[in-house]
């Protein structure tokens, strides 16, 4: 192999991937299928052209969306929002590639593949506005078994290697039946990476043989530290230190929509876990909050810019002969979505303040009774001139 380890302070932070990696569109729309991607194309094979074209509809609908409900933050309506601008392809594909029983655990930034399990838009908003705690119920089937975001960078892999040791343990995986046996993805980046967190649940899921997979999406920057900083080496090779690990052109929905499918399904069979980094690039800022014109180049978002994960598959459908009505409808689809999203977030209701004491614990507690007690006494006290 190779020798792939680069010392280099700028590794990572160019359009560099490994002679490993499994891309199967090229960046000019073309199928040239990497080595690595050979033994993936039956699953491509298998996509129709309805597949094909909603992948292309996922990920503008998520551009879209995604621009929106930044200007929506700009416009005063939202507490902060992290863009996920350029991440559409490893999102949409892994999204699609996951069975109707799977476990999704997200981390904070994964807007689309959320939408693609059937949350609610609004409901990301309605945490991102302030307005709740959760965003939504994974109980509640309609949300397809996709967990509540988590900021704490890489818990959501303990919470996820817990919950798949869990689906063993109540044999829900490894029957042999594809269509039942259920497995758990779980998102993080690249930042993420480095905590112990992700680590721990590794050796567990490992240990255990979790029917779970581990995708990571590196999308080169944690707020402003590269990727260099976080590893020497392809961050793919981190994670086959614990289970098979696959580097996936991220930016190739087709390419991500395979590895991910595979993995998942060997990992639901009873193989044990898998590790996916998809290399991909984070096109807006960290949040609403960050700058990143303080510590990239644009030379370095030019080059990136050059491997739109849309622009590509765009210019393959044209090559399979989508007309131009096709991208406009889709155009206008994403378009409704955005302004649906916007006008619902605006005429969103309030909380209560004693909404804030659901929730807290399961069961009834003393001290939340005596605080939310004092509260409706607190605020009967306006009503009655008290205060
Ligand atoms: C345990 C923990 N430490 C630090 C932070 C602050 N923090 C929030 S996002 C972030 C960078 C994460 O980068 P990465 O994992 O690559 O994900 P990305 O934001 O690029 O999607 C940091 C350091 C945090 N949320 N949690
Ligand atoms: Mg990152």
């Amino acid at each position: 192999m190779t020798d792939i380890l680069d010392t280099s302070d700028q590794a990572g932070m160019v359009p560099a991937d490994s002679p490993d990696v499994v891309r199967i569109l090229n960046p000019d729309g073309t199928i040239a299928p990497t080595a690595a991607a050979e033994q993936y194309l039956p699953l491509i094979d298998a996509l129709t052209e309805f597949d094909l074209e909603q992948f292309y509809r996922d990920m503008v609908i998520s551009r879209v969306f995604d621009q929106q409900a930044t200007n929506l933050q700009r416009q005063g309506q939202l507490a902060l929002w992290p863009p996920s601008f350029g991440q559409e392809a490893a999102q949409v594909g892994s999204a699609h590639a996951a069975r109707a029983q799977d476990h999704i655990f997200p981390s904070y930034r994964e807007h689309i593949v959320t939408t693609i399990r059937g949350v609610d838009p609004l409901d990301i908003i309605k945490l991102m506005r302030g307005l709740s705690h959760g965003g939504w119920d994974p109980k509640d089937p309609k949300n397809g078994n996709t967990h509540i975001y988590t900021l704490v960078l890489g818990s959501q892999t303990l919470h996820a290697t817990g919950y798949a040791m869990g689906l063993t343990f109540d044999g829900r995986a490894a029957s042999g039946d594809i269509e039942r046996d259920e497995a758990v993805l779980v998102y993080y980046g690249d930042g993420a990476s480095s905590q112990g967190d992700v680590h721990e649940a590794m050796v567990f899921a490992a240990s255990y043989r979790t029917p779970e997979v581990f995708f990571m999406q590196n999308n080169q920057w944690a707020i402003s530290v590269p990727v260099s900083r976080q590893s020497r080496t392809p961050l793919y090779r981190r994670a086959a230190g614990y289970m098979p690990s696959v580097q996936v052109d991220g930016n190739d929905v087709l390419a991500s929509f395979a590895v991910t499918r595979r993995a998942l399904d060997e990992a639901r069979a009873g193989d044990g876990p898998r590790a996916i980094e998809a290399v991909t690039y984070r096109r807006g800022a960290h949040t609403t909050s960050d700058d990143p014109t303080k510590y990239r180049t644009r030379n370095e978002e030019a080059a990136w810019a050059e491997r739109d994960p849309i622009a590509r598959m765009r210019a393959y459908l044209e090559s399979r002969g989508a007309e131009s009505a096709f991208f406009a409808d889709v155009d206008e689809e994403a378009a409704a979505t955005a302004d649906d999203a916007r006008q619902r977030t605006t005429q969103l209701p309030s909380p209560t303040a004693e909404s804030m004491f659901t929730h807290v614990y399961t069961d009834a507690h003393p001290l939340m009774a005596e605080q939310r007690a004092w509260l409706a006494d607190y605020e009967a006290s306006f009503e009655e001139g008290r205060a």
